[in-house]
């Protein structure tokens, strides 16, 4: 199976935490979100990363392609049983890539992948909306959501990894969770952080950033 994107997309990351903690084999084929060679749009239309081949499969978007990951590849399970919790899964998943995504992963744009892809400067007043007024609400909702003790659902599963993705990002410029703030949230976030397969992609991911500085 092979896996287009770089480890820094959060969407990409999602899907390697996806994988590893399924222990599937891939190849990681380095591509930067936003190629728009024939050949890559044949594999993904909208030029984005990830995408994935397996035999001849070819798909795009990460919440798709793990869904395909659970459905071909059961053993150990990312989503919950029984239909009301699997919903709220995808509910979690869906608001990590949104509103989530927006507050964290869109401050780690703005201060370190921007200026290296687009050699354009960090937008500080975007950066500090990001920050005093969409981060405030996110982790308003997370703390009143997030399990008092253990994973969502009782098990690490997709609505963990998709919002470890995202915050992985604002951990790599600082942007952490003020814990007298959101208490409950700063918890599962280090648990989160501590489970052995996002703390490997969180080695990883230092080690590519320790490079590109
Ligand atoms: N909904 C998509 C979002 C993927 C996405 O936005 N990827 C970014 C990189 S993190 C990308 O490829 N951006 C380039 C572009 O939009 O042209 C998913 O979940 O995979």
């Amino acid at each position: 199976m092979k896996i287009y994107g770089v480890n820094l997309s959060p969407y990409t990351r999602k899907v390697l935490l996806a994988l590893n903690y399924k222990q599937l084999d891939y190849q990681l084929v380095e591509t930067m979100p936003g190629t728009r060679t024939p050949e890559y749009l044949k594999i993904s239309p909208l030029g984005k990363v990830p995408a994935l081949v397996d035999g001849g499969l070819f798909l795009a978007d990460s919440s798709v392609i793990c869904q395909y990951l659970e459905d071909e590849y059961p053993d150990r399970p990312l989503l919950p049983v029984a239909t009301e919790q699997k919903a709220n899964s995808r509910w979690f998943e869906r608001y990590a890539d949104t509103a989530v995504a927006e507050a964290t992963t869109g401050v780690f744009w703005e201060i370190a992948a921007k200026p290296m892809l687009t050699k354009q400067p960090t937008d500080m007043d975007r950066v500090a909306m990001l920050k005093n007024e969409k981060f405030p609400q996110v982790a308003d909702y997370l703390e009143s959501q997030v399990p008092v003790e253990g994973f969502f659902f009782g098990q690490f599963g997709l609505a963990d990894i998709s919002l470890a993705t995202h915050f992985l990002a604002a951990s790599y410029v600082d942007h952490g969770v003020d814990s007298s703030r959101w208490p409950h949230l700063a918890a599962y976030l280090k648990l989160l952080f501590d489970h052995p397969v996002v703390s490997k992609q969180m080695a990883i991911d230092k080690s590519v950033i320790a490079k590109l500085m």
